[in-house]
């Protein structure tokens, strides 16, 4: 038995069940049940944040799951990854207010910059050779710079037009994402039997797509 951890509700959740079904595998689901079975593959399904998936298949308390690599790699468990599965393709950015002049990342030494992302921030600042502080927030970056809390910030982006709205200008890039199968550490032989049973049918379903 395999237990795969997958958003309960979000941008990931529909296409993570659309995969899933297009494995050929089948399940009942409800809005209401945070967990559920598959009729006829050994595998369950929990549904959860996508903020504790990366944690919870570290600590294999879920075998496998379905979480953004932004997420993923935020987490600190860039390790789990085992496929990569092609939707919710996004990147994160660094963007400043878009009348600010802005030549280079240089333009951001000593600045403060809102993000939800501060590990991934953190670390290509450092390779960029930029000192900043990072407010971390959880929610609503975009709406930082105009009410004073920073100069700058860095959140996920994917058609532009959040930021855009929130008269922002995207200048760097500093992480591409999308969504990927993870896998907990331990598996047992029979577990890793299985896992590579549904990769091979993930790969099959994405190169029946293209
Ligand atoms: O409740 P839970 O914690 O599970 O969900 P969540 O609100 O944290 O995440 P959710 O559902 O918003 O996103 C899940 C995952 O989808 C993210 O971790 C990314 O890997 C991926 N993804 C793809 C995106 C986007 N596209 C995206 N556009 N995640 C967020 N956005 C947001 C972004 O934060 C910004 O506010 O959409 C806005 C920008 O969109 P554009 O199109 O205006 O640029
Ligand atoms: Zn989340």
């Amino acid at each position: 038995m395999l237990r795969l951890a997958i958003q309960k509700s979000g941008r990931l959740s529909e296409d993570s069940l659309a995969l899933i079904r297009e494995c050929g595998i089948s399940f009942v689901s409800s809005s209401y049940k945070l967990k559920t079975e598959a009729t006829n593959f050994p595998l369950e399904i929990l549904f959860l944040r996508d903020d504790d998936i990366p944690g919870y298949v570290q600590d294999g308390v879920a075998d496998l799951g379905i979480v953004g690599q932004n997420v993923l790699v935020e987490a600190g468990f860039p390790g789990l990854e085992v496929e990569a599965l092609g939707f919710s393709k996004c990147r994160l950015s660094l963007a400043v207010p878009r009348a600010d002049a802005y030549a280079s990342v240089e333009a951001l030494q000593g600045k403060n910059i809102a993000t939800s992302y501060p590990n991934i921030l953190g670390r290509y600042l450092a390779e960029q050779g930029v000192r900043a502080n990072l407010h971390t927030i959880s929610g609503s970056v975009e709406i930082a710079p105009s009410i004073g809390l920073a100069e700058a910030i860095c959140d996920i982006v994917s058609s532009g037009s959040t930021l855009l709205g929130n008269g922002l200008r995207e200048v760097e890039t500093v992480f591409r994402s999308e969504a990927v199968l993870i896998a907990q550490p331990h598996l047992t032989p029979g577990q890793t039997d299985l896992l590579e049973q549904l990769r091979f049918r993930m790969q099959a379903v994405r190169r029946a797509r293209r």
